[in-house]
């Protein structure tokens, strides 16, 4: 039997798609912050194939850090990694159809073949999201300003590292970048400093709070994927907190123009 036909049989007696499994090993007593979407974190991990065999671990290496929700490690694992604590210790079963993820150097050493992955976690630091954080860890050469030259190499450091990529592969790099200068450089100085990087996130956040506030008044479904509020934060041009179908499919196009949203802000703003 091959393993596509085993995963087949294994979903019907499932009795639909397989999801993740997940054991709570050891949860500390203090926990101050459990991790969810958009927060950043750092753990190890020992990786063991479906007959038991270990296949890899970060220990003697640098711990993994990541953003969780934003396509930076696969799905299964960003499912089994919400709700963790500081310390914590986590045994997460990732089925096949969780654990895909484009080749890249982080995530080289895991399997791309096999039905079950398990993972041992070691949860070292969830540490919130915040606008300053975010801010920070696209600052890739910690200089307090993005530039152009610097998003196009965060964007291209996330697809080599991580295996992030953009959703409609027709999206450059370079033009992404710099729509993304337009849209938050409010002194037109080409840079962007925090200052500015937060009073358009401010902005932008306040909208999309309104959005969803009318959308569950009127009961209307979501229909897209939230907010990435990294460089494709650009992608939802409507500023509703969802990108849309539609949006990504016509991001290419449109991130050739000027943003229809301005970094500008009325006096009363500033
Ligand atoms: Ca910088
Ligand atoms: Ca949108």
């Amino acid at each position: 039997m091959s393993s596509a036909q085993i995963r087949a049989l294994e979903e019907a007696s499932n009795g639909g798609p397989l999801d993740i499994k997940v054991e709570n090993t050891w949860k500390p007593v203090e926990c101050p912050h459990a991790a969810k979407r958009l927060d950043f974190v750092t753990f190890h991990y020992k990786g063991f194939l479906e007959d038991g065999k270990k296949f890899d671990q970060t220990y003697g290496r640098e711990p993994i850090r990541i953003q969780l929700g934003v396509g930076m490690i696969m799905a299964g694992l960003d499912k089994g990694l919400r709700g963790m604590c500081d310390t914590e210790l986590r045994k997460i079963q990732v089925p096949y159809r969780l654990s895909r993820k484009n080749k890249c150097k982080v995530w080289k050493n895991i399997p791309n073949d096999e039905h079950w992955l398990t993972f041992n976690i070691e949860m070292l630091t969830v540490e919130e999201w915040s606008l300053n954080k975010q801010f920070t860890f696209m600052d890739i050469n910690n200089d307090t300003y993005l530039t152009q030259n610097e998003l196009v190499k965060f964007t291209e450091k996330m697809r080599k590292e991580f295996g992030k990529t953009w959703s409609n592969e027709d999206i450059d790099n370079v033009m992404a970048a710099k729509y993304y200068i337009k849209y938050f450089d409010i002194n037109g100085d080409a840079k962007i400093v925090y200052e500015e990087f937060s009073k358009v996130m401010e902005r932008d956040m306040a909208a999309m709070e309104s959005a969803k506030a009318l959308r569950t008044k009127s009961k209307t479904k979501q229909n897209g994927r939230k907010r990435d509020p990294n460089v494709a934060w650009i992608l939802d041009f409507n500023n509703d907190g969802i990108v849309s179908m539609e949006e990504i499919e016509a991001a290419d196009t449109i991130i050739q123009n000027e943003p229809s949203i301005k970094p500008i802000f009325s006096k009363d703003e500033l």
